[in-house]
């Protein structure tokens, strides 16, 4: 399948995170995060695994930055690590951790590379979790401190911003799901924790427009399309779209939640006050959009909230996370928000996949199967921009393996491999393949 040109001026990356990267937890001031604490915790992280060293990006990000130039890569999203910056969430703001960022930041803009930041990619610093976390309030008011900050730090020279990532995973699956830090299992807290992370991104956006920097800001949302399995769901499959993507859309671009989510949830709706969705809905530059597979769903009466069953379409590709390879739904996601919520400007935050991957004799790792996907997902992104979706760039996830989550580092998403022996860099096949899409700005032609 062909890939054709993509817009002159399209913004080419790859994105990380702190957690996922950094390691270096207790050094120079940085306080203890909620990952820190969770993945400390038995049974949490598969084989026990933490971030405490991940890439140990903290002191090899030049050699990562040279990477990236060698590579060609113009952009990259990374995240900030708030309890860096405040140790205690809050207060007392630790030097040391904002020069890291002004150092990463210099070397990245001195290669040559557009830096995007993430203010919370998941590690809230513990001491605000003790404090209630994002079930609490006040975390939201704390959150837009610490974008102010910042923002007052570092932008003269990061024009873009994006306040948060895939607030519905921190949501659900660190508070219904239990699965990621804090590890709660509480329903009504998590929906409370999605209005608290929306409100804090509106706050954030206040803080940072005050700024008057002319920042490009914007939110990161995961989408998926939800499909029914068969015309006997069609229910089951609104109420699975209500739950992980209009519940998020809607209050962004309408200013409200959707009714029958709100019906759905009942006693267990968030407490909104006066204003909130006026603050949630406070126009952005752009919305990051992390695509990965669609959900395929049955209803399931005894099954979690949205009571519906997740199905494995027989015959298709999965990848090592057991996500279907559904390129097609990057355009449908992308075309649905031009056209239902007249997004103004997109940009593909994340898109990739975990496949294992084998050192070969000579050296070197021929993941052809990442690089088929990478190019099947561009060819959806690239039939969008024609069809009229206003998307201005795509990050792969990953720059390089990371420690992923629950999964810890049992799944490879980088388009550079990470010997965590000794830290060695590999690239990938996918990795100088991806450099030549974008020395080509996407026209080569790949078969
Ligand atoms: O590793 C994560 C990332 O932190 C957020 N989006 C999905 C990726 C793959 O699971």
């Amino acid at each position: 399948m062909p890939i054709l040109g993509f817009p002159q001026g399209f913004v080419w990356g790859t994105a990380t995170a702190a957690y996922q990267i950094e390691g270096a937890v207790k050094e120079d001031g940085r306080g203890e995060s909620i990952w820190d604490r969770f993945s400390h915790t038995p049974g949490n992280v598969l084989n026990g695994d933490t971030g405490d060293i991940a890439c140990d990006h903290y002191h090899r990000y030049p050699e990562d930055i040279r990477l990236m130039q060698d590579l060609g890569l113009p952009a990259y999203r990374l995240s900030i690590s708030w309890p860096r910056v405040f140790p205690e969430g809050k207060g007392n703001v630790n030097e040391h951790g904002l020069d890291f960022y002004q150092r990463l930041v210099e070397g990245l803009l001195g290669a040559g590379i557009t830096p995007f930041v993430t203010l919370y990619h998941w590690d809230l610093p513990q001491a605000l979790q003790d404090e209630g976390g994002w079930a609490n309030r006040d975390t939201a008011s704390y959150f837009a401190e610490y974008a102010d900050l910042v923002g007052r730090r570092l932008g003269d020279r990061v024009g873009y911003w994006i306040t948060h990532n895939e607030p519905a995973i921190a949501a659900f699956v660190g508070h219904y799901f239990g699965e990621h830090a804090p590890g709660r299992r509480d329903l009504g807290m998590a929906v409370q924790v999605s209005h608290n992370l929306l409100v804090s991104h509106g706050e954030a956006v206040e803080a940072l427009r005050a700024l008057e920097r002319g920042l490009q800001i914007g939110i990161t949302l995961n989408l998926s399309p939800a499909q029914p399995a068969s015309d006997a769901h069609v229910e089951a499959a609104q109420r699975q779209d209500g739950f992980a993507n209009r519940w998020f859309l809607d209050p962004l671009f309408r200013g409200s939640y959707p009714e029958d989510m709100l019906a759905l949830y009942g006693d267990l709706a968030p407490a909104v006050q006066a204003g909130d969705l006026e603050t949630i809905s406070a126009p952005i530059d752009f919305l990051g959009v992390n695509y990965y597979f669609r959900t395929v769903v049955e209803d399931d009466p005894e099954g979690a909230f949205p009571q519906t069953r997740t199905i494995r379409p027989e015959g298709a590709e999965y990848t090592g996370m057991r996500w279907e390879v559904y390129p097609q739904g990057l355009y449908e996601v992308l075309m649905r928000l031009h056209q239902e919520y007249r997004v103004p400007r997109m940009f593909i935050t994340e898109n990739g996949a975990a496949f294992p991957d084998a050192i070969d004799a000579d050296g070197q790792i021929r993941d052809d199967r990442r690089l088929a996907y990478l190019e099947a997902h561009l060819t959806q992104a690239q039939r969008a921009i024609q069809d009229g979706a206003p998307l201005s760039g795509y990050f792969v996830w990953s720059l390089m393996d990371n420690f992923e989550w629950a999964r810890g580092y049992s799944q490879r998403f980088g388009i550079v491999y990470v010997d965590y022996e000794d830290q060695q860099r590999i690239v990938k096949s996918s990795g100088h393949w991806y450099g030549d899409v974008v020395r080509q700005n996407g026209s080569m032609i790949l078969t």
